[in-house]
């Protein structure tokens, strides 16, 4: 209404808090060395992509240098990043994966 600008503040100061937790992105980066065929199998494994989907994105990140493989809680993505690094460093490969929270 015409006057309704105290109540509308006084509204706004009283609700409850709500805020979602902040996602985050996981992202693979490319070197020169990790085989492609590795990385495709890491985007089935850890990240339940099919293999025309995992190709695909491990070919952006092959030729953009990086790119987003998924978007999770702050713990599932801590999870998948741990599990990429170990596979990667088991397998004597540099592949890297990162997080980043989301704007
Ligand atoms: N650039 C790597 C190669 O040519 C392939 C690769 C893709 C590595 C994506 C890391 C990430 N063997």
């Amino acid at each position: 209404g015409p006057k309704d600008s105290d109540d509308t503040e006084l509204l706004t100061k009283t609700r409850p808090k709500t805020k979602r937790p902040p996602l985050y992105k996981v992202m693979l980066l490319n070197d020169d060395f990790t085989p492609m065929e590795f990385v495709v199998l890491v985007l089935e494994r850890f990240f339940g992509l099919n293999h025309a989907q995992a190709f695909e994105i491990m070919l952006t990140v092959h030729k953009k240098g990086l790119a987003v493989v998924g978007v999770f809680s702050h713990e599932i993505a801590e999870t998948k990043v741990a599990q990429v690094m170990d596979f990667a460093r088991r397998h004597q490969h540099p592949l890297q994966c990162t997080m980043e929270k989301e704007e």
